[in-house]
């Protein structure tokens, strides 16, 4: 009787610490939000993205190689585990022209309403109109840098993102049309809404009912050497918590003298219609030279010297070191 008395109580005992347990509170806040380490971005992965691109050709409007290599990114978003949205339909050029425009949305974490849009134009530009031969002006440009380098700095953010979910959801928008703006040796008025056709569309058209992000960065000629990357105006006006976020993690990264920390010139961009029609703040990290004659983005602006010569890996790295630090601390 007693060994059973004895051995109740050490029931007892035990249910009671049992009960404690499930009773007891956690001690720490147990929510999804966590400090992240982001994964490495390989530049040489980078460059082999914007390497594949240009491979295609001159990805212009109504173009084999510009269709082809439309199927070509929307293969790459698929593999790294995106769920692609394409928005496709005919818009109207500068001439008058029908172009079969297509914009390429690869989304992560779809259901999130914390989310960052990251975009670049993936077409080139139909015309070297600033080429110092003006028997190249109505030639296309290859775009390494205008075109596919940040696309293809994007798709290797694509790779991490299957690798390592951060804290919030990302939208990878790839713009159609970007560089059919009006062409200098056109006559008339060059109309600033002749430029950034897939991305008025998409402002005038979420690929979501209701869409909405916390801000957008863009990315423009961000793989030239030497580039440098001033605080571009609209930026400045529409989103300057995001262009001070930025500015500071490249600091903070040892990529200081890549972002300058001052003020450079505005820029009709794609990020002008995700701020004014869509209402997002979004900026535009996009190359810019201060003390440079034939272009303010680099001397193979708008030439047929836009090819993979002018990419380099430290500049992709700087940009996409930073992209993706961006991203993983967001909370
Ligand atoms: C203008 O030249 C009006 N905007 C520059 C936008 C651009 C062209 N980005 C790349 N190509
Ligand atoms: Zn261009």
């Amino acid at each position: 009787m007693a060994k059973i008395k004895s051995l109740l109580l050490v029931f007892m005992v035990l249910f009671s610490v049992s009960c404690k347990m499930k009773s007891q509170k956690p001690t720490a806040v147990s929510t999804s939000v966590k400090e992240i380490t982001p994964p490495l971005f390989n530049a040489d992965s980078a460059y082999h993205f914007v390497a594949q691109q240009v491979d295609f050709g001159s990805r212009v409007p109504n173009s084999k190689a510009h269709q082809a290599c439309g199927d070509y990114l929307v293969d790459q978003l698929t593999k790294y585990g995106a769920k692609v949205y394409q928005q496709k339909d005919v818009v109207m050029g500068y001439d008058g022209k029908q172009l079969q425009m297509r914009n390429i949305i690869g989304s992560y974490n779809d259901k999130s309403f914390k989310r960052v849009l990251l975009a670049a134009h993936w077409d080139t530009r139909p015309w070297a109109d600033n080429d110092p031969n003006p028997a190249n002006h109505h030639t296309p440009i290859l775009g390494a840098n205008d075109g596919a380098s940040g696309v293809g700095l994007l798709l290797e953010v694509a790779r991490l993102l299957q690798l390592q979910q951060p804290n919030i959801g990302i939208d990878i928008i790839f713009f159609d049309l970007e560089d059919y703006g009006t062409p200098q040796f056109a006559e008339g008025p060059d109309q600033e809404n002749t430029w950034c056709l897939g991305s008025q569309y998409w402002a005038n058209h979420p690929h979501k009912e209701n869409y909405n992000a916390r801000y957008g960065i863009l990315l423009d000629m961000v793989g030239g050497k030497n580039a440098t990357f001033f605080k571009e105006g609209i930026s400045v006006e529409k989103a300057p918590g995001v262009v001070d976020k930025v500015w500071s993690i490249a600091e903070s990264l040892g990529h200081g003298a890549f972002f300058v920390n001052r003020l450079g010139s505005y820029v009709t961009d794609d990020h002008l219609y995700v701020n004014q029609l869509a209402n997002i703040p979004c900026i535009d990290v996009i190359a810019y030279e201060e003390h440079n004659q034939q272009s303010s983005f680099g001397s193979f602006w708008h030439t047929l010297n836009d090819n993979m010569d002018v990419i380099d890996k430290s500049t992709l790295k700087a940009v996409g070191e930073t992209i993706t630090a961006v991203i993983y601390k967001e909370k």
